[in-house]
């Protein structure tokens, strides 16, 4: 497509949380990096009044309730979905089999079959030039880009052992409120889907190898919370423990909890090779830590690399040297590749087909928690 075309017409369906983060992001992406122009045509959500409210808000030219009629718009060309797992498939296959590119928020869907149905859509649309792509942002922190390029360059030598764990809080107190990331109908599964799939994608995105067997256990630790009609029962994960097996050789140990005390948004993530190691926290989301094992001897440990200068991957749209980036940010980077992919006319990554990858990884961590747990024997010891 030529740049003096018109401009790219936007819909967001979801407006609470992420339809927020990815509203900024459509709204700074032009003035932040050399893109195709996007005009923000409609944002849709359940109820007239609030979605209008948040249109006027995020800077939406309309509002809408019918998400079907705000896809067929002639001036609509993207799709971007914010919505609850459970509408990710109807709305992204009707999208896609109407040739709108789609973005969708993670995880791909709340169950394998789901996700099997929305990776054959987005093949067949790809076949006509249609982009999609899935909503893992943290692929776009810049620093995580640096930790994949230096695993991928050979800086850690063999990579054997992955830690990866996110920790929230949110949920710590019995007394917070039901809500649809509480109910499976809704959200397809708790901390796992919600915060693990991030861990797991990145497993992928940083060692480039697939998971060939995992063992796990979970917990619900509050059964019941509050609910608009009286107490209700909490039918997903609190949290989520596993070990993965990568067919590479490494192992990965897995943790998502959103009941971790005093953990606000840390995601961390330790790598650790035969030559080197790495650690990421997102709640220091420009700082990578490298230790090298090739260092002098008196001059061995962890440096910290300050992921701020023009050199660094998205930095070059952003400030001069120095300006430390926040995590809203990497949803302008997510959409900065999307329009890319869109214009240059090649898919986006992370696809559909990698987003079900990871919906298999997810199905396979729950199905192990509920099934193969051995049980310390009672025996007295011999
Ligand atoms: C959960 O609290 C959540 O909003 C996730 O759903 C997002 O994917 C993550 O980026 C921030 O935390």
């Amino acid at each position: 497509m030529s740049r003096t075309s018109s401009a790219l017409g936007v819909a967001v369906i979801g407006h609470s949380f992420m339809g927020k983060a990815h509203s900024q992001a459509w709204r700074n992406v032009n003035a932040t990096f050399d893109t195709p122009k996007v005009a923000m045509r409609v944002l849709v959500g359940r109820d007239a009044g609030t979605v209008e409210a948040s249109a006027r808000r995020y800077g939406w030219e309309a509002s809408s309730i019918d998400w079907r009629a705000s896809i067929l718009r002639e001036d609509v060309d993207i799709v971007d979905i914010c919505t609850p797992g459970a509408l990710h498939a109807e709305i992204a296959i009707f999208a896609l089999e109407h040739g709108k590119h789609v973005l969708v928020e993670k995880p791909l869907a709340n169950t394998v079959a789901q996700a099997q149905a929305m990776a054959e859509a987005a093949s067949a649309a790809a076949d006509a030039g249609v982009v999609s792509m899935l909503g893992f942002n943290y692929r776009r922190v810049p620093a995580l880009v640096l930790a994949r390029d230096l695993v991928a360059a050979g800086r850690l030598g063999e990579l054997r052992q992955l830690n990866i764990r996110y920790y929230q809080d949110w949920l710590v107190d019995a007394g917070s409120p039901m809500s649809w990331r509480l109910r499976r109908e809704e959200a397809g599964s708790g901390a796992l889907g919600d915060l693990g799939s991030h861990a797991v994608d990145q497993v992928h995105y940083l060692t480039g190898a697939k998971v060939s067997s995992v063992s796990a256990t979970s917990k619900t630790f509050v059964s019941r919370r509050p609910g608009a009609a009286g107490d209700e029962e909490v039918t997903v994960d609190d949290a989520i423990w596993s070990t993965l097996e990568l067919d590479n050789g490494a192992v990965a140990t897995v943790e998502a909890t959103r009941m971790a005390t005093g953990r606000k948004n840390s995601f961390r993530i330790e790598a650790y090779g035969s030559r080197g190691s790495l650690a990421f926290d997102l709640e220091s989301l420009n700082h990578l830590q490298l230790c090298d094992s090739g260092a002098p001897a008196g001059e061995q440990g962890s440096k910290t690399i300050l992921v701020t200068e023009p050199e660094h991957p998205y930095l070059d749209g952003w400030w001069p040297t120095g300006h430390v980036l926040g995590w809203a940010d990497t949803f302008t980077h997510e959409i900065r590749d999307l329009l890319l992919a869109i214009e240059g006319n090649t898919q986006a990554s992370p696809s559909f087909a990698e987003g079900l990858e990871v919906q298999r990884v997810l199905s396979a961590i729950e199905h192990s928690a509920a099934n193969n747990c051995a049980r310390v024997a009672p025996d007295p010891v011999p």
